[in-house]
């Protein structure tokens, strides 16, 4: 049986041989409505079936297919990484955190998790992006549950002081003025919140509230990657604004602000 740091060496490789790239500067994990965003970045030298490589799992959710793009954005090689999959899903926390170990493997040291989320502040409005802060996890797991990491790995204990790193939120408010901050908060799901859950976050200081990110955060941060998290605020949380939510109309809110989700990596991305 290898262990979940042989299996993303394993797959990094095949990667490697089946992209063409042999070295990647930034890797970004596309949530809900980030995969149209990106496809304004251009054409990728490379696609990738995530089912072709080793320990990658098919995601399950509609709209997600799995496959890692390679593409060139201004001098920096970027891997984009389309089709997570989540705990909601039946995976295991190393299932979701495979694809993550996968890029970093294969170079990546510094990555961008992306996801759509609900927004508890009347501030940020849906259609729009905040920056993770930091983050709740919530799931009741974590990636460095299990045997100890291998020798040359970091200790399972792992730091997470820094999560989401100070040096690339400042880049990015450099570079893009007047993005919000928040708290994410990682639940499970697949269900969404009650208005009482969403009292709770609110009251334990979380403005976002998602089913994704969170476990790959401290995946990468074990292995000595920067990290950024960026998500889309598709829909106020349950209670904060009247009216049920509804999982339409959150692909909706995806879709139509795609064009300038496309925007915001394609001028973040060379600087980071
Ligand atoms: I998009 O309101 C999206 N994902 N948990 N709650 C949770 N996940 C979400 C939500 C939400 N909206």
């Amino acid at each position: 049986m290898t262990n979940p740091y042989e299996l993303a060496q394993l797959a990094a490789n095949e990667l490697r041989e089946k992209s063409g790239v042999d070295h990647y500067d930034v890797a970004v994990v596309l949530g809900s409505g980030w995969r149209e965003g990106a496809a304004a970045l251009g054409t990728p030298s490379s696609v990738v079936t995530t089912t072709s490589l080793s320990g990658f799992v098919a995601p399950t959710v509609a709209g997600h297919s799995g496959q890692i793009l390679s593409l060139d954005v201004s001098g920096v090689s970027v891997a984009l990484v389309a089709g997570r999959v989540h705990l909601y899903e039946g995976h295991t926390a190393d299932q979701v955190v495979h694809p993550v170990r996968t890029v970093i493997a294969a170079g990546a040291k510094k990555v961008v998790l992306t996801n759509a989320c609900g927004e508890l502040d009347l501030i940020v409005r849906p259609g729009n992006v905040a920056v993770i802060r930091d983050h709740l996890n919530f799931t009741g797991t974590s990636p460095m549950e299990g045997p100890p990491p291998p020798a040359g790995y970091g200790s399972r204990f792992v730091d997470l002081t820094d999560l989401y790193s100070h040096r690339l939120r400042s880049v990015v408010h450099a570079t893009v003025p007047d993005l919000h901050e928040g708290v994410y908060l990682g639940f499970r799901g697949p269900h969404y919140e009650t208005p009482a859950e969403i009292e709770m976050v609110r009251t334990l200081g979380a403005t976002l509230v998602g089913m994704s990110t969170v476990l790959e955060a401290i995946a990468a941060r074990h292995l000595d990657a920067e990290v950024l998290g960026l998500s889309l605020v598709s829909n106020f949380a349950a209670g904060v604004s009247t009216g049920p939510l509804n999982h339409l109309e959150v692909l909706e809110t995806g879709q139509s602000a795609a064009p300038s989700l496309g925007a915001l990596l394609a001028q973040i991305l060379p600087v980071l």
